[in-house]
């Protein structure tokens, strides 16, 4: 009911692939401030998104009840490479 790593760091406005490895029963990758939600059937499956707003943001399994009782993980988006201020 978890997430590894529990925190990830990326760019904003860089193309993010994950590819998620399911163990488990059916579970999903929710992250709200950037509309991602995917189902994770076993197995691997990819995510791709782009971030668009720089800050601290959280990840969980969206399924119901799982949400409860999971632990959510955390995306930090930092600002692009070579912007020093954002405005
Ligand atoms: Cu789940």
């Amino acid at each position: 009911m978890g997430f590894t790593p529990t925190e990830i760091i990326v760019q904003k406005r860089e193309s993010i692939i994950l590819d998620i490895a399911n163990k488990d029963i059916i579970h999903a990758f929710d992250i709200d401030a950037f509309d991602v939600h995917t189902i994770l059937q076993g197995g691997t499956t990819r995510v791709t998104f782009t971030p668009n707003k720089i800050g601290s943001f959280s990840y969980h399994c969206g399924i119901p009840r799982h949400t409860e009782a999971g632990i959510p993980g955390t995306i930090s988006v930092i600002p692009e490479r070579g912007v020093l201020k954002e405005k």
